[in-house]
C-alpha cells in the first residue's frame, strides 16, 4: 500500500524574516535582506523582526543593544519598509518565539542540528566554550518564521540551510503530533545577485559584521569617500574583464565586484558584463564606487534622518510588537492544545 501524501498547508502567503542587531549593517544585509523585503511588502503580508533575541546567543553589551536595535529599523525605514504596509517589530517583545521554540527544541533532533554549518563557522575550534543558544539559534529561527505561518522566507545564501531546517521541523511536527497542513513548509527566497556578497579583501568568505578588516565590508553608514576608498581598496587580480561569465571561474574577487555591480544596478552579472567586457579594474571600479555611492548614500541619510527621532522609532516598534503578537497568540494557543498543554 503507497503512504498517502498528507494535505497540504492551506492558508494565505506570508513573508517573514529578520536581521540581528549585532553591528553596522553592510552591503550583503542590505542587498541579501532588506531589498527584498522593501520589494516583497508589496506583493505579500510581511512581518520583518529585528532579532535581538538571536543576537545575545553571542555576548552584546546591554547598554548597546537597545541602541542598536533603533539601528536596524532605521535601516529597514531607509531601505523603503513602511511601518503602515509592513509588521516591523523586535522579536523579544513577542513571548510567544520563546515559547514556540521549547515545543520545536523537543522536535527537531541534535543530529539536524549538528550538520549546521553556521554554528561550525561561528563556533570554530571552542564550541564547547559558545552558548547552548547559539547551537539552537535554528531552531528559534523556526519558530520565529512559523510562528506567522510564514511561506516565504526574503535571506541570503547563507541562511538556507536554516529555512531547510524549518521545513523539517513543520513537516516532522505536522507529521508527530497528526495535524498534517497545520505548519507550512516555507521556501527560502533567495535568487538573484545580491544573494551572496563576499568580503571585499577576500573572495572565498563571505561579507560579514564580525569582519575585523573594517576593509572588508561597505556599511550602510559609510559616507562617499569612505565607499570609493573601499572599492578601490578592494582586492582584484590583473587580467580584465571576459566576455562570459564561464571565463570567471576561479576569479572570486572579479566575481563578486561584478554582482555588486549587477545587484546594485538591478541587472544580472552577465548583462554587466556585455558592458565591460575587455576593460580592466583601473576602469571598472570608479564605476563601481560610483554606483555604490548614488545607490547606497540616500540610505545612509535616510538612516540618519530616523534615527534622529529615536520616539518615532520606538512607537514604530511598539505598534509593530502589538499586531505581532495578535497574529502570534492564535497560533501558539493552537500548538498548545495539538500538544496537549494543560489549559482551555
Ligand atoms: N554577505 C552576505 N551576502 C548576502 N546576504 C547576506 N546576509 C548576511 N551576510 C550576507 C543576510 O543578511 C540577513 C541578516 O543577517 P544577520 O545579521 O541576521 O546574520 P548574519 O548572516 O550572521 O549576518 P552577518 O553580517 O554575517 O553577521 P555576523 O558577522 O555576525 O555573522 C540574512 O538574511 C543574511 O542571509
Amino acid at each position: 500500500m503507497t503512504e498517502q501524501t498528507p494535505p497540504a498547508y492551506a492558508g494565505p502567503a506570508r513573508v517573514l524574516s529578520g536581521v540581528q542587531p549585532t553591528g553596522a549593517l553592510h552591503l550583503g544585509n542590505y542587498l541579501g535582506a532588506l531589498v527584498k523585503f522593501t520589494r516583497m511588502q508589496h506583493e505579500t503580508e510581511t512581518f520583518i523582526f529585528v532579532a535581538d533575541m538571536h543576537a545575545i546567543t553571542q555576548w552584546q553589551d546591554p547598554k548597546l543593544l537597545t541602541a542598536q536595535v533603533r539601528e536596524i529599523t532605521a535601516a529597514y525605514l531607509a531601505a523603503g519598509l513602511d511601518p503602515k504596509v509592513a509588521t516591523i517589530f523586535p522579536q523579544s517583545a513577542v513571548p510567544a518565539h520563546a515559547e514556540l521554540a521549547w515545543v520545536f527544541n523537543c522536535v527537531a533532533r541534535l543530529g539536524w542540528l549538528d550538520r549546521m554549518t553556521q554554528f561550525k563557522d561561528k563556533a570554530g575550534k571552542h564550541k564547547e566554550r559558545e552558548s547552548v543558544g547559539l547551537y539552537t539559534y535554528p531552531v528559534l529561527q523556526a519558530a520565529d518564521i512559523l510562528l506567522y505561518k510564514a511561506t516565504q522566507v526574503p535571506v541570503g545564501e547563507d541562511q538556507k540551510q536554516h529555512v531547510e531546517l524549518t521545513r523539517d521541523i513543520a513537516q516532522k511536527f505536522n507529521h508527530d503530533f497528526e495535524a498534517p497542513g497545520f505548519f507550512p513548509l516555507p521556501e527560502a527566497m533567495i535568487a538573484g545577485p545580491g544573494a551572496r556578497i563576499m568580503s571585499l579583501r577576500d573572495g572565498s568568505s563571505k561579507m560579514s559584521k564580525s569582519d575585523p578588516s573594517d576593509y572588508s565590508r561597505i556599511n550602510l553608514t559609510d559616507d562617499a569617500d569612505a565607499i570609493a576608498q573601499k572599492v578601490k581598496k578592494a582586492r582584484t587580480d590583473a587580467e580584465p574583464l571576459p566576455e562570459t561569465l564561464d571565463e570567471l571561474k576561479g576569479r572570486a574577487e572579479a566575481l563578486n565586484l561584478l554582482g555588486i555591480y549587477a545587484a546594485l544596478d538591478g541587472r544580472t552579472s552577465a548583462e554587466v558584463l556585455t558592458e565591460f567586457a575587455g576593460q580592466g579594474f583601473g576602469a571598472f571600479k570608479p564605476k563601481l564606487a560610483d554606483l555604490a555611492v548614488a545607490k547606497l548614500g540616500p540610505v545612509g541619510e535616510a538612516m540618519r534622518g530616523f534615527l534622529a527621532d529615536p520616539a518615532e522609532i520606538d512607537s514604530i516598534l511598539t505598534a509593530g510588537a502589538e499586531r505581532a503578537r495578535e497574529v502570534a497568540a492564535p497560533t501558539l494557543h493552537q500548538v498548545k492544545k495539538i500538544v496537549g498543554f494543560w489549559g482551555d
